[in-house]
């Protein structure tokens, strides 16, 4: 007879929650790929209406690109008219000219991380999304794909497992991955100037922020776009070391998949 020891039950304590987290998040309302602002915003938004959701980060560290702010420079600027975001988020910034104040990105990324969790969000970091699932028509994107990111970088060949989601979010800053993959797999058009991906622009801080915000949206059913990955797939310009249009992109894809699932419930 093994003894029970205190090392066993520290690891029965990992392998019980993490179970029971996972196993809570099969199926969902919405399933976030990429945990940088868009993503993190989108998902304290979604879990505090009460909706479920789960979030896959294939970093070990959730924040996307906030941490470093610029060339790791760790100070971020944001828009005044994204302070009511910094604001719902319990984030600390301060007045820096007419339009702009800025935040700690230490401090601002932790604290969207922090309110996406609080709020009811599970973050499953160090998985990676490798593709889509679509129900039988093919008319509707239905859930995710997803493994272990160290598998896909050290290429094993191990198979992935899946989640059923009611709507998917594609918040993964330039490469767009969700949309990318659902294109190029599945003969599908996209709500976009070209049907594909449009791809991404030269930097131009002003547009892009501003259409990061306006193409922030639904390009295929069940499928939602936000961040810098909007810009990416209705083609237009990346914005730089500027924060405020990927709050607003994430409250603004929250308000959108809310009324879809409203929708369907009422
Ligand atoms: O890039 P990212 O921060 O996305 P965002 O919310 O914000 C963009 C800004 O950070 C910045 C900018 C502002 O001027 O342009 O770039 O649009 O975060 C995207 C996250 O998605 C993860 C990736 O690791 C990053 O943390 N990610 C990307 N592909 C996958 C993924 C994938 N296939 N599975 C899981 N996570």
């Amino acid at each position: 007879m093994v003894e029970q020891t205190f090392e066993l039950t520290i690891t029965k304590g990992i392998l019980d929650r993490f179970q029971e987290k996972l196993n809570n998040h099969l199926v969902v309302d919405t399933a976030i790929v990429g945990a940088g602002p868009s993503g993190l915003v989108a998902a304290a938004y979604l879990a505090r209406a009460g909706k479920k959701v789960a979030l896959f980060e294939s970093k070990l560290a959730p924040g996307g690109g906030m941490w470093g702010g610029a060339m790791l420079f760790s100070a971020l600027v944001v828009q005044k008219e994204a302070t009511s975001v910094l604001d719902d988020l319990s984030i600390n910034y301060r007045d820096y000219s007419e339009e702009l104040v800025t935040a700690d990105s230490v401090e601002c990324t932790s604290g969207l991380i922090h309110q996406a969790c609080a709020s009811g969000a599970a973050i499953f970091n160090g998985m990676c999304v490798e593709d889509v699932m679509m129900n039988e028509e093919g008319s509707r994107i239905n859930g995710l794909v997803v493994n272990w990111n160290p598998i896909r970088r050290l290429d094993m060949h191990v198979d992935p497992i899946t989640i059923c989601a009611r709507t998917v979010l594609d918040a993964t800053g330039h490469p767009s991955e969700v949309c990318k993959t659902a294109a190029a797999k599945n003969n599908i058009t996209l709500n976009t100037p070209t049907g594909g991906i449009s791809g991404e622009m030269s930097l131009n801080a002003r547009q892009g922020e501003k259409l990061t915000v306006e193409n922030t949206g639904s390009p295929f059913p069940g499928l939602y776009v936000s961040g810098m990955a909007a810009n990416g797939v209705y083609g237009s310009f990346r914005m730089g070391p500027i924060f405020g249009g990927m709050l607003l992109s994430g409250k603004k894809t929250a308000e959108l998949i809310l009324a879809e699932l409203d929708k369907d419930n009422g």
